[in-house]
């Protein structure tokens, strides 16, 4: 791989985070599969996303002060509602009440604070309307709705996704890392691959846009430039037998990527501080996510752990 992944292993230590019209639903980012909720009823999150106390620059001191050097925000997720206002489509931030981009003030306040800046893209995207109705999709396992949708033309979608990575590559300056998420060749009902996304194509154009970046290996190309273990602690460097690429385990607080309110689940500051360590002793990466609610906070769950984790932090670290 011709990227330099200098910086991406000696920084170690990221924040992802997952944010979307979801986080009103309050119950994971998955929400609208596996209730198998419509359109219409997701709407209802799009219609009332407002959040009136999102201050991305309290976000960006919570993270530097965890030690955290790296951010990988969610630009799309599955659900298809994007965060800042494309040109491409009208199912983004702008027909919200908040009516005004996220990524922009996200990447700024980031990037001020001193660190590198990662986007998130879904491939997958339950609201485009070319996007075939396959396994993962709320309403694959509905046979008439199925039957309905067999001249959706993926390639269609496929445009839209590659223009809007463009508009994401151009839009904000300098974009140190893309996360792709996810190609799913061979699974199945509908399942997709490379040749689908058009993978190759796409890292062309983002390596031609921003000639730096790095690219993880959700887009069925091999390990791109660093693998991205998801909720385990890869026993070592064996990772897929891809020994040489860098990895990354991406961890949450509590299991849900999206804010999840009743979630009990939560990992005390010490485990995660045991995962990062035994990671970082293995030559990994651990990016530990953060889902912010519908209000734009990170509630006190979230912002006691990653106090606790800077405190250890500030004893333990020096460069
Ligand atoms: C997965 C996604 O399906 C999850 O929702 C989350 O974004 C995680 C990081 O990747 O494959």
């Amino acid at each position: 791989s011709p990227a330099d992944t200098e910086w991406f292993t000696h920084d170690r230590f990221g924040m992802f985070i997952h944010w979307g019209a979801y986080a009103l639903a309050a119950r994971h980012e998955w929400v609208r599969a596996y209730e198998r909720l419509t359109d219409e009823e997701y709407q209802h999150y799009v219609d009332h996303f407002d959040p009136d106390l999102f201050d991305p620059v309290q976000w960006a001191d919570e993270a530097w002060n965890a030690g955290m050097r790296y951010v990988v925000v969610t630009t799309k997720h599955h659900d298809g509602f994007c965060l800042w206002d494309s040109a491409e489509g009208d199912y983004t931030v702008a027909s919200t009440p908040w009516g005004n981009d996220l990524i922009g003030p996200i990447v700024e306040a980031f990037r001020a604070r001193g660190m590198k800046i990662g986007l998130y893209y879904s491939l997958l995207d339950w609201h485009h309307p070319e996007f075939p109705l396959d396994l993962y999709h709320p309403e694959g396992k509905d046979e008439a709705a199925v039957a309905a949708a067999t001249d959706r033309d993926m390639t269609k979608y496929t445009e839209y996704l590659h223009a809007q990575v463009r508009e994401l590559l151009t839009r904000y300056g300098k974009i140190d890392l893309m996360w792709f998420d996810f190609s799913y060749e061979g699974r199945g009902f509908g399942a997709k691959g490379p040749k689908e996304w058009q993978s190759e194509r796409l890292v062309e154009m983002a390596r031609e846009l921003q000639p730096e970046i790095l690219i993880n290996n959700r887009l069925g190309l091999g390990s791109g430039d660093f693998t991205t273990p998801e909720q385990v602690q890869p026993p070592g460097h064996q990772l897929d037998g891809e020994a040489a690429a860098p990895w990354e385990a991406c961890q949450t607080l509590n299991g849900s990527w999206g804010y999840h309110r009743d979630n009990l689940d939560w990992k005390s500051s010490e485990l995660m501080l045991r995962m990062l360590v035994d990671g970082v002793s293995k030559g990994g990466n651990m990016i530990l996510n953060v889902g912010p609610n519908g209000r734009g906070d990170f509630e006190p769950r979230a912002v006691e752990r990653l106090r606790e984790i800077g405190a250890w932090m500030r004893l333990n670290e020096r460069s």
